[in-house]
């Protein structure tokens, strides 16, 4: 008997499949496409820990069902990193962030290669490479062309110690989501992408995709939709989702920085009263009109409010109909998209500068505006970008009428490159068109796609935004860029804390897959609880996952070639496999696999039907060990290339079967059968439950009826 020797087998048949291309989908091909997308990562200096394999695991188990499913599978990676992280590194060592960039894609690509996830790695990405980011570029030149891309000074969010401008999606309870820190308001000639313009499709959309409802209700609840209407008090229009209140209004506010009396008075439309103006700090000046009409009877705020500054307080007023005082409108939460930052490691914005024609876009022709290489990498306290210091970069011709010019100096947020990612993989090696039409049409919509809940509010609002502006310039052959979302739970440490290097509790898969190998670690990470939910690492735990794929391993030598198979089903596995693969319920799907290596436990001998049936469903978790045994069983052609074990439904239905048990025709027991027992097997077993011998101990049985699936009926 040979051992379970993971490093061997792994290794060569990460070789093999390398060096087939098994993995690659084809441009063209019969078979229907079938696109998995996981969220490409930000290659970061500290490397892999076992919570980022989780979802790309996740994505490989469905994308290895789908190939045995007889599907053309597009499952690609790449790396999405422009962003601060690399770029503070460069400012502390002073090493260029393009090389810093390609030690940590290298070290990345290593390790997860290391667990045979079935990436086509031929289409791999990486928004730092001028070749990618051209087309970034001249997508927002897209935008910049039909007005959606505009400049305008603006409060933002700035993070004094990032020194950087943030988008209302990054600040998180008034601090930097990087950083912590408390965040400023500057005023800043930002660049913006009109992302409200899209606000009413972005959540009507909704309607007509498969996200899961918290994912759904989240974007809802970022854009915040709501109908309302607009009245005007005087010259004072005021945005209330309550018209009917009207004769409530006690005063009228306006946005403020202190609660004050203007001393100004407007007349109430509906009453023709003369009501108080007032600044109030809690009407917020971005919000509908900057202004409310105050009802303190009916609103907790106005209440306080009038209660504070002793305005009057109407309880008992007519309701007015919806209709009556109101100009309908439709208000969304949702704010225009800052776009634009004062940093080095990102997309340059391209545009040029000219006194006397204006903002002038770079021509398509001298695309992409390449990031020039600078000596010092740190953003200046007047928070201008690095590249305004290089003279050389910055002063170039008009484009239009040859002048003097200057070229922007702003480059884009780290969000710019994830918007539009998954169109790339479907042509990466593109050099005339961010992807050919064929191809978008072939592999897009993406049909399913996971990724962090983080994501819920940007860069998946961010995409989806992206995606429709295309659509609309008939760049992309659909609406919406993915049909499905779900996403996953976190990777936890040892007793359920985060992981972290300052708390020393970070697992490298290197060693796990050292030790264990990459199959026991796949097997354990799906294992470990359900998916969509965080789980706490235990290294005790995954031996039970190594001792499983040890037993199948073991199996092998019990595999008879003419056995006809009876005495074990596997059919019920199959279906609850295929099923729960579907759902994402890994975890169930795997301990169905365990019971029938349970099960199995005992015999002597097992037929080859089924153990190689068994290894096909084992297969998207293991699958470097069950390609070893699908060789071993003397299969020519990878088992990448076999079919999905279909089950005859009627094998299923072999199933147990709740029945009534009656004494006398009273109901006193329920006894579980399998649908294939025979009558006298099920009359002599009802006899020993315990719960039935109570009524009949001592009594003359006269005699039982059974009605097949129904009940059983003992006469005494
Ligand atoms: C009168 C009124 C009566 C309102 C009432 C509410 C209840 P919600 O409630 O969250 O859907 N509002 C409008 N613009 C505002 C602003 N710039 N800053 C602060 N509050 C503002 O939000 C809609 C309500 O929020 C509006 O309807 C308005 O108060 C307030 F019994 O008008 B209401
Ligand atoms: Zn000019």
């Amino acid at each position: 008997m040979k051992e379970y020797d993971h490093k061997k087998i792994e290794k060569k048949w990460q070789d093999t499949w390398e060096k087939k291309g098994i993995y690659h989908a084809q441009d063209k091909s019969k078979k229907p496409k079938y696109y998995a997308l996981i969220e490409f990562p930000y290659p970061s200096g500290d490397g892999l820990h076992v919570g980022h394999p989780r979802p790309y695991i996740g994505m490989d188990v469905i994308s290895r069902k789908r190939r045995l499913q007889g599907f053309n599978v597009l499952y690609p990676i790449g790396w999405d990193a422009f962003g601060l992280p690399t770029e503070n590194y460069a400012i502390k060592t002073g090493k260029d962030p393009r090389v810093v960039t390609k030690k940590n894609s290298d070290t990345f690509r290593r390790q997860i290669k290391s667990l045979g996830i079935s990436f086509d790695w031929s289409r791999e990405v990486n928004t730092t490479d001028p070749k990618y980011y051209k087309w970034t570029q001249w997508i927002f030149l897209q935008f910049f062309k039909k007005g959606l891309a505009y400049k305008a000074k603006m409060k933002i969010n700035w993070c004094p110690k990032d020194k950087i401008g943030l988008a209302n999606e990054e600040v998180v309870d008034g601090k930097c989501e990087r950083c912590g820190t408390v965040v400023e308001q500057r005023e800043k000639e930002q660049w913006m992408l009109a992302i409200t313009k899209y606000a009413e499709r972005l959540d009507k959309d909704l309607d007509g995709v498969d996200y899961l409802p918290q994912i759904k209700l989240g974007q809802r609840n970022w854009i915040g939709r709501k109908e309302g209407a607009e009245i005007e008090f005087d010259n004072i229009k005021i945005f209330t989702t309550r018209p009917d209140t009207i004769f409530g209004v006690t005063f009228v506010a306006i946005a403020g920085d202190t609660d004050r009396f203007t001393g100004r008075y407007v007349t109430n439309p509906a009453t023709k009263e003369k009501i108080p103006v007032w600044e109030a700090q809690y009407v917020m000046g971005d919000v509908g009109t900057g202004a409310i009409m105050g009802v303190p009877a009916d609103d907790e705020r106005d209440k306080a409010f009038a209660e504070k500054y002793k305005l009057p307080i109407i309880e008992n007023y007519p309701k007015a109909g919806f209709e009556d005082y109101g100009k309908k409108v439709t208000r969304f939460k949702l704010r225009d998209w800052v776009f634009s930052r004062q940093r080095y490691w990102g997309e340059p914005i391209p545009v040029i500068h000219c006194e006397s024609c204006g903002i002038v876009p770079v021509p398509e022709k001298d695309l992409p505006v390449e990031l020039p290489k600078v000596k010092n990498y740190q953003p200046t306290d007047s928070g201008e970008s690095p590249l305004a210091n290089i003279a050389k970069w910055v002063n170039v011709k008009c484009p239009k009428c040859k002048g003097p010019a200057k070229r922007e100096t702003d480059t884009m947020p780290n969000w710019a490159g994830s918007s539009w990612y998954y169109l790339r993989y479907a042509d990466p090696k593109n050099n005339k068109e961010f992807a050919s039409q064929k191809n978008l049409k072939y592999f897009t919509p993406v049909d399913w796609y996971n990724g962090g809940n983080e994501h819920t509010t940007l860069h998946l609002l961010y995409s989806r935004f992206w995606h429709k502006f295309l659509f609309d310039q008939g760049l992309v052959p659909t609406n919406e860029p993915y049909m499905k979302r779900t996403s996953h739970g976190m990777i936890l440490g040892e007793g359920g804390v985060k992981m972290s290097k300052s708390l020393g509790n970070v697992i490298n898969p290197d060693d796990i897959v050292k030790i264990y190998g990459a199959d026991t670690l796949r097997l354990y990470e799906m294992f470990i609880g359900p998916f969509d939910q965080s789980a706490a690492w235990s290294t005790e735990s995954i031996i039970g996952s190594r001792r499983f794929l040890e037993r199948v391993w073991n199996l092998q030598y019990k595999v008879e070639k003419n056995k006809k198979y009876t005495e074990f089903k596997i059919e019920k596995t199959i279906k609850k496999v295929t099923e729960d693969i579907e759902t994402m319920k890994f975890n169930t799907a795997i301990s169905a696999l365990m019971i029938f290596i349970n099960d199995l436990g005992g015999v002597d001998s097992v037929s080859k039907d089924v153990y190689k049936k068994f290894l096909q469903i084992l297969s998207p978790f293991a699958p470097h060990m069950t390609e070893e045994l699908w060789t071993i069983l003397g299969e020519k052609k990878s088992i990448n290339l076999s079919a999905w074990p279909t089950f005859d439904e009627n094998l299923i239905k072999d199933e147990e079967i709740k029945i009534v048990v009656q004494v006398n025709g009273k109901v006193r027991a329920f006894m579980s059968v399998q649908a294939g027992d025979s009558e006298e097997y099920i009359k002599a077993e009802v006899l020993k439950k315990a719960d039935i011998l109570k009524y009949i101990e001592g009594k003359n049985v006269k005699k039982i009826i059974y009605v097949p699936n129904r009940l059983i009926n003992i006469v005494l």
